[in-house]
Protein backbone atom coordinates (compact mmCIF):
# COMPACT_ATOMS: atom_id res chain seq x y z
CA UNK A 1 0.00 0.00 0.00
CA UNK A 2 1.32 3.22 -0.82
CA UNK A 3 2.63 5.42 2.24
CA UNK A 4 1.79 9.20 1.83
CA UNK A 5 3.48 9.84 5.40
CA UNK A 6 7.69 10.75 3.94
CA UNK A 7 6.27 12.91 1.69
CA UNK A 8 3.41 14.92 3.98
CA UNK A 9 6.58 15.23 6.79
CA UNK A 10 9.11 16.67 4.24
CA UNK A 11 5.63 18.74 3.15
CA UNK A 12 5.46 19.74 6.81
CA UNK A 13 8.83 20.66 7.44
CA UNK A 14 9.29 22.46 4.73
CA UNK A 15 6.07 24.88 5.41
CA UNK A 16 7.25 24.85 9.32
CA UNK A 17 10.32 26.21 7.84
CA UNK A 18 8.83 29.09 5.94
CA UNK A 19 7.53 30.39 9.15
CA UNK A 20 8.96 33.71 9.84
CA UNK A 21 10.79 35.32 13.11
CA UNK A 22 9.26 34.97 15.98
CA UNK A 23 10.23 38.62 16.99
CA UNK A 24 7.91 40.87 16.95
CA UNK A 25 8.30 44.33 14.36
CA UNK A 26 11.61 43.19 12.79
CA UNK A 27 13.05 45.18 10.79
CA UNK A 28 10.67 48.17 12.28
CA UNK A 29 13.53 49.69 14.66
CA UNK A 30 16.28 50.41 11.91
CA UNK A 31 14.99 53.60 11.24
CA UNK A 32 14.77 52.83 6.89
CA UNK A 33 12.10 54.45 5.33
CA UNK A 34 10.10 51.26 3.81
CA UNK A 35 6.92 49.98 5.70
CA UNK A 36 7.73 47.61 8.11
CA UNK A 37 6.28 44.32 7.28
CA UNK A 38 3.40 42.92 8.85
CA UNK A 39 3.98 39.95 10.26
CA UNK A 40 1.17 37.14 9.28
CA UNK A 41 -0.62 35.48 11.89
CA UNK A 42 0.65 31.61 12.40
CA UNK A 43 -1.52 28.71 12.12
CA UNK A 44 -0.96 24.97 13.46
CA UNK A 45 -2.98 22.91 11.46
CA UNK A 46 -2.76 19.44 14.07
CA UNK A 47 -4.01 16.22 11.87
CA UNK A 48 -4.15 12.67 13.51
CA UNK A 49 -2.36 10.12 11.64
CA UNK A 50 -0.64 11.15 8.53
CA UNK A 51 0.17 7.17 7.22
CA UNK A 52 -4.32 7.99 6.56
CA UNK A 53 -4.13 9.30 3.17
CA UNK A 54 -7.29 11.07 4.26
CA UNK A 55 -5.00 13.37 6.42
CA UNK A 56 -1.88 13.55 3.91
CA UNK A 57 -4.47 14.83 1.63
CA UNK A 58 -6.03 17.35 3.87
CA UNK A 59 -2.64 19.05 4.19
CA UNK A 60 -2.14 19.18 0.74
CA UNK A 61 -5.39 20.94 0.43
CA UNK A 62 -4.54 22.97 3.58
CA UNK A 63 -1.05 24.25 2.28
CA UNK A 64 -2.70 25.11 -1.70
CA UNK A 65 -5.17 27.32 0.31
CA UNK A 66 -1.73 28.80 2.13
CA UNK A 67 -0.34 29.14 -0.93
CA UNK A 68 -2.95 31.05 -2.45
CA UNK A 69 -3.45 33.97 0.81
CA UNK A 70 0.19 33.74 1.68
CA UNK A 71 0.01 37.51 2.36
CA UNK A 72 -2.61 36.21 4.96
CA UNK A 73 -1.15 33.71 6.95
CA UNK A 74 1.69 31.65 7.50
CA UNK A 75 1.03 27.42 7.93
CA UNK A 76 2.46 24.81 10.30
CA UNK A 77 1.47 21.47 9.51
CA UNK A 78 1.55 18.61 11.90
CA UNK A 79 0.43 15.21 12.27
CA UNK A 80 0.91 12.08 14.68
CA UNK A 81 2.45 9.05 13.08
CA UNK A 82 -0.32 6.54 13.37
CA UNK A 83 -3.76 6.16 14.99
CA UNK A 84 -2.84 5.55 18.15
CA UNK A 85 -0.66 8.20 18.72
CA UNK A 86 -2.87 10.07 20.93
CA UNK A 87 -0.10 11.00 23.65
CA UNK A 88 1.85 13.09 20.62
CA UNK A 89 -0.85 14.87 19.38
CA UNK A 90 -1.65 16.17 23.21
CA UNK A 91 1.96 17.51 22.80
CA UNK A 92 1.33 18.88 19.79
CA UNK A 93 -0.97 21.05 21.02
CA UNK A 94 1.07 22.40 23.83
CA UNK A 95 4.42 22.82 21.36
CA UNK A 96 2.43 25.09 18.93
CA UNK A 97 1.47 27.03 21.94
CA UNK A 98 5.14 27.12 23.52
CA UNK A 99 5.97 28.00 19.57
CA UNK A 100 3.89 30.64 20.41
CA UNK A 101 1.21 30.61 17.33
CA UNK A 102 -1.51 32.71 16.52
CA UNK A 103 -4.15 29.77 15.87
CA UNK A 104 -4.68 25.87 16.14
CA UNK A 105 -6.85 23.64 13.99
CA UNK A 106 -7.36 21.35 14.89
CA UNK A 107 -8.77 16.89 13.69
CA UNK A 108 -8.48 15.77 17.43
CA UNK A 109 -7.52 11.91 17.88
CA UNK A 110 -10.17 11.51 20.70
CA UNK A 111 -13.13 13.92 21.30
CA UNK A 112 -12.35 14.17 24.83
CA UNK A 113 -8.75 13.51 25.87
CA UNK A 114 -7.78 16.85 23.92
CA UNK A 115 -10.11 18.91 25.37
CA UNK A 116 -7.63 19.95 28.76
CA UNK A 117 -5.01 20.97 26.49
CA UNK A 118 -6.54 23.16 24.51
CA UNK A 119 -8.48 25.29 27.28
CA UNK A 120 -4.37 25.76 28.03
CA UNK A 121 -4.27 26.59 24.50
CA UNK A 122 -7.29 29.05 24.62
CA UNK A 123 -6.52 30.64 28.12
CA UNK A 124 -2.85 31.25 26.48
CA UNK A 125 -4.86 33.40 23.76
CA UNK A 126 -4.51 30.90 21.45
CA UNK A 127 -7.45 31.13 18.63
CA UNK A 128 -8.74 27.06 18.12
CA UNK A 129 -11.20 25.63 15.56
CA UNK A 130 -12.10 22.12 15.60
CA UNK A 131 -11.94 20.41 12.59
CA UNK A 132 -13.33 16.85 11.29
CA UNK A 133 -13.84 15.33 14.40
CA UNK A 134 -16.04 16.86 16.93
CA UNK A 135 -14.78 17.65 20.49
CA UNK A 136 -17.19 16.11 23.25
CA UNK A 137 -20.12 18.71 23.76
CA UNK A 138 -20.28 17.87 27.89
CA UNK A 139 -16.24 18.12 28.37
CA UNK A 140 -15.90 21.28 26.82
CA UNK A 141 -18.48 22.62 29.41
CA UNK A 142 -17.11 21.27 32.13
CA UNK A 143 -14.01 22.77 31.51
CA UNK A 144 -16.11 26.27 30.43
CA UNK A 145 -14.38 26.44 26.92
CA UNK A 146 -16.20 27.05 23.85
CA UNK A 147 -14.43 26.16 21.05
CA UNK A 148 -16.00 26.32 16.81
CA UNK A 149 -16.41 22.80 15.09
CA UNK A 150 -16.15 22.95 11.24
CA UNK A 151 -17.24 19.55 9.70
CA UNK A 152 -19.43 17.34 7.87
CA UNK A 153 -22.67 15.14 10.03
CA UNK A 154 -21.06 11.71 9.80
CA UNK A 155 -24.51 10.34 11.01
CA UNK A 156 -25.87 12.00 8.04
CA UNK A 157 -22.70 10.54 6.05
CA UNK A 158 -22.89 7.15 7.03
CA UNK A 159 -26.84 6.77 6.65
CA UNK A 160 -25.86 7.59 2.67
CA UNK A 161 -23.77 4.61 2.46
CA UNK A 162 -25.18 2.72 4.35
CA UNK A 163 -29.02 3.46 2.74
CA UNK A 164 -27.23 2.79 -0.69
CA UNK A 165 -26.05 -0.49 0.29
CA UNK A 166 -29.35 -1.20 1.70
CA UNK A 167 -30.61 -1.01 -1.46
CA UNK A 168 -28.52 -3.99 -3.12
CA UNK A 169 -29.47 -6.20 0.20
CA UNK A 170 -32.74 -7.90 1.03
CA UNK A 171 -34.53 -7.41 4.47
CA UNK A 172 -33.47 -10.05 6.84
CA UNK A 173 -30.30 -10.34 5.30
CA UNK A 174 -27.02 -10.20 8.13
CA UNK A 175 -23.94 -7.71 8.24
CA UNK A 176 -21.25 -6.72 10.66
CA UNK A 177 -19.90 -3.03 11.13
CA UNK A 178 -16.59 -2.01 11.84
CA UNK A 179 -16.46 1.07 13.92
CA UNK A 180 -13.87 3.73 14.13
CA UNK A 181 -12.40 4.33 17.43
CA UNK A 182 -15.10 4.55 20.00
CA UNK A 183 -13.81 7.38 21.48
CA UNK A 184 -13.91 9.48 18.47
CA UNK A 185 -17.58 11.27 18.08
CA UNK A 186 -17.35 11.27 14.45
CA UNK A 187 -16.65 7.28 14.96
CA UNK A 188 -19.78 6.82 16.95
CA UNK A 189 -21.92 8.92 14.72
CA UNK A 190 -21.18 7.08 12.22
CA UNK A 191 -21.76 3.55 13.41
CA UNK A 192 -25.56 5.30 14.49
CA UNK A 193 -25.91 6.70 10.76
CA UNK A 194 -25.00 2.75 9.51
CA UNK A 195 -27.42 1.34 12.09
CA UNK A 196 -30.51 3.65 11.44
CA UNK A 197 -29.46 2.72 7.52
CA UNK A 198 -30.05 -0.91 8.62
CA UNK A 199 -33.25 -0.95 11.02
CA UNK A 200 -35.19 1.24 8.27
CA UNK A 201 -34.31 -1.81 5.89
CA UNK A 202 -34.76 -4.77 8.21
CA UNK A 203 -31.32 -5.61 7.79
CA UNK A 204 -29.56 -7.25 10.84
CA UNK A 205 -26.29 -6.48 12.45
CA UNK A 206 -24.84 -9.18 13.48
CA UNK A 207 -21.80 -8.34 14.82
CA UNK A 208 -20.05 -4.66 15.62
CA UNK A 209 -16.75 -3.88 16.84
CA UNK A 210 -14.02 -1.08 16.77
CA UNK A 211 -10.99 -1.32 14.55
CA UNK A 212 -9.45 2.01 15.72
CA UNK A 213 -9.77 3.29 12.01
CA UNK A 214 -6.90 1.00 10.75
CA UNK A 215 -6.91 -1.16 8.20
CA UNK A 216 -4.70 -4.25 9.89
CA UNK A 217 -6.66 -4.37 12.82
CA UNK A 218 -9.96 -4.41 10.64
CA UNK A 219 -8.69 -7.09 8.28
CA UNK A 220 -7.93 -9.67 11.75
CA UNK A 221 -11.23 -8.70 13.31
CA UNK A 222 -12.88 -8.69 9.18
CA UNK A 223 -11.70 -12.36 9.39
CA UNK A 224 -13.17 -13.71 12.91
CA UNK A 225 -16.21 -11.70 12.14
CA UNK A 226 -16.32 -13.89 8.69
CA UNK A 227 -15.42 -17.59 10.27
CA UNK A 228 -18.16 -16.80 12.82
CA UNK A 229 -21.06 -15.52 11.13
CA UNK A 230 -20.29 -17.16 7.34
CA UNK A 231 -23.86 -16.01 6.25
CA UNK A 232 -22.53 -11.76 6.47
CA UNK A 233 -23.81 -10.06 3.45
CA UNK A 234 -21.39 -7.03 4.12
CA UNK A 235 -19.33 -5.13 5.93
CA UNK A 236 -20.05 -1.68 6.84
CA UNK A 237 -16.69 0.31 7.74
CA UNK A 238 -16.70 3.48 9.60
CA UNK A 239 -13.36 4.61 7.20
CA UNK A 240 -11.29 3.67 4.05
CA UNK A 241 -8.55 2.44 5.78
CA UNK A 242 -10.94 -0.16 7.65
CA UNK A 243 -12.77 -0.89 4.58
CA UNK A 244 -9.53 -2.18 3.05
CA UNK A 245 -8.56 -4.42 5.48
CA UNK A 246 -12.12 -5.87 5.03
CA UNK A 247 -12.28 -6.28 1.47
CA UNK A 248 -8.92 -8.25 2.29
CA UNK A 249 -10.09 -10.52 4.43
CA UNK A 250 -13.43 -11.04 2.32
CA UNK A 251 -10.91 -12.11 -0.28
CA UNK A 252 -8.99 -14.54 1.97
CA UNK A 253 -12.21 -15.49 2.92
CA UNK A 254 -12.68 -17.05 -0.39
CA UNK A 255 -15.84 -14.83 -0.33
CA UNK A 256 -15.19 -11.66 -2.64
CA UNK A 257 -18.10 -11.00 -5.02
CA UNK A 258 -20.32 -12.79 -2.25
CA UNK A 259 -19.70 -10.25 0.73
CA UNK A 260 -19.94 -5.94 -0.12
CA UNK A 261 -17.79 -3.82 1.66
CA UNK A 262 -18.48 -0.09 1.98
CA UNK A 263 -16.47 2.57 3.51
CA UNK A 264 -16.00 6.19 4.64
CA UNK A 265 -13.42 8.85 3.24
CA UNK A 266 -12.85 8.10 -0.87
CA UNK A 267 -9.58 7.96 -0.24
CA UNK A 268 -7.59 6.76 -3.77
CA UNK A 269 -6.86 3.12 -3.33
CA UNK A 270 -10.79 2.78 -2.45
CA UNK A 271 -12.13 4.77 -5.63
CA UNK A 272 -9.79 1.71 -7.47
CA UNK A 273 -11.61 -1.09 -5.75
CA UNK A 274 -14.99 0.80 -6.57
CA UNK A 275 -14.21 0.64 -9.82
CA UNK A 276 -13.39 -2.64 -9.52
CA UNK A 277 -16.55 -3.65 -8.24
CA UNK A 278 -14.78 -4.57 -5.15
CA UNK A 279 -16.06 -1.71 -3.00
CA UNK A 280 -19.89 -0.92 -3.29
CA UNK A 281 -19.77 2.92 -1.54
CA UNK A 282 -18.23 5.53 -0.21
CA UNK A 283 -18.65 8.92 1.54
CA UNK A 284 -16.68 11.74 0.22
CA UNK A 285 -15.92 14.43 3.41
CA UNK A 286 -13.88 16.40 1.21
CA UNK A 287 -10.93 16.08 3.17
CA UNK A 288 -8.71 18.89 0.88
CA UNK A 289 -11.37 21.80 2.32
CA UNK A 290 -11.98 20.58 5.75
CA UNK A 291 -8.53 22.03 7.04
CA UNK A 292 -8.88 25.27 4.34
CA UNK A 293 -12.87 25.67 5.65
CA UNK A 294 -10.98 25.90 9.66
CA UNK A 295 -8.52 27.81 8.73
CA UNK A 296 -10.84 30.33 7.25
CA UNK A 297 -12.74 30.29 10.54
CA UNK A 298 -9.33 30.72 11.91
CA UNK A 299 -8.72 33.64 9.83
CA UNK A 300 -12.29 35.15 10.75
CA UNK A 301 -11.18 34.97 14.38
CA UNK A 302 -8.21 36.17 14.38
CA UNK A 303 -9.40 40.02 12.40
CA UNK A 304 -12.11 40.06 14.94
CA UNK A 305 -11.47 38.59 18.33
CA UNK A 306 -15.21 39.59 19.41
CA UNK A 307 -16.50 37.40 16.82
CA UNK A 308 -18.02 34.04 18.28
CA UNK A 309 -18.00 31.51 15.20
CA UNK A 310 -20.98 29.73 14.50
CA UNK A 311 -20.03 25.76 13.82
CA UNK A 312 -19.73 25.36 10.37
CA UNK A 313 -21.17 22.17 8.68
CA UNK A 314 -19.07 21.19 5.66
CA UNK A 315 -21.03 18.54 2.37
CA UNK A 316 -20.37 15.20 2.78
CA UNK A 317 -21.63 13.08 -0.62
CA UNK A 318 -22.32 9.54 -1.64
CA UNK A 319 -19.62 7.94 -4.36
CA UNK A 320 -20.57 4.83 -6.11
CA UNK A 321 -19.43 3.55 -9.25
CA UNK A 322 -22.06 5.54 -10.92
CA UNK A 323 -20.78 8.58 -9.38
CA UNK A 324 -16.93 8.02 -10.07
CA UNK A 325 -17.96 7.66 -13.56
CA UNK A 326 -19.37 11.03 -13.93
C1 LIG B 1 -11.43 10.68 11.10
C2 LIG B 1 -11.67 11.04 9.70
C3 LIG B 1 -11.49 9.91 8.75
C4 LIG B 1 -10.32 9.07 9.09
C5 LIG B 1 -10.15 8.84 10.57
C6 LIG B 1 -8.88 8.15 10.94
O1 LIG B 1 -11.46 11.74 11.98
O2 LIG B 1 -12.87 11.70 9.49
O3 LIG B 1 -12.63 9.25 8.37
O4 LIG B 1 -10.18 7.94 8.32
O5 LIG B 1 -10.23 10.02 11.26
O6 LIG B 1 -8.09 8.81 11.83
Amino acid sequence: MKRSFPLALAIALLVGCSSSSTTPNVGSSSGAETEPERERPRIALIMKSLANEFFSTMAAGAMAHQSEHADEYELLVNGIKDESDLGRQVALVDEMVAAGVDAIVIAPADSKALVPALRKARKAGVVVVNIDNRLDADVLQQEGVSIPFVGPDNKAGAKKVGDFLANKLAAADKVAVLEGKTTAFNGVQRRLGFEQAMKEAGIEIVSSQSADWETSKANTIAASILSEHPEIKAILAANDSMALGAVAAVKSAGKAGEVVVVGFDNIKAVQALIREGKVLATADQHGDQLAAFGIETALKVLENPEANPEHVETPVDLVTAETLAN
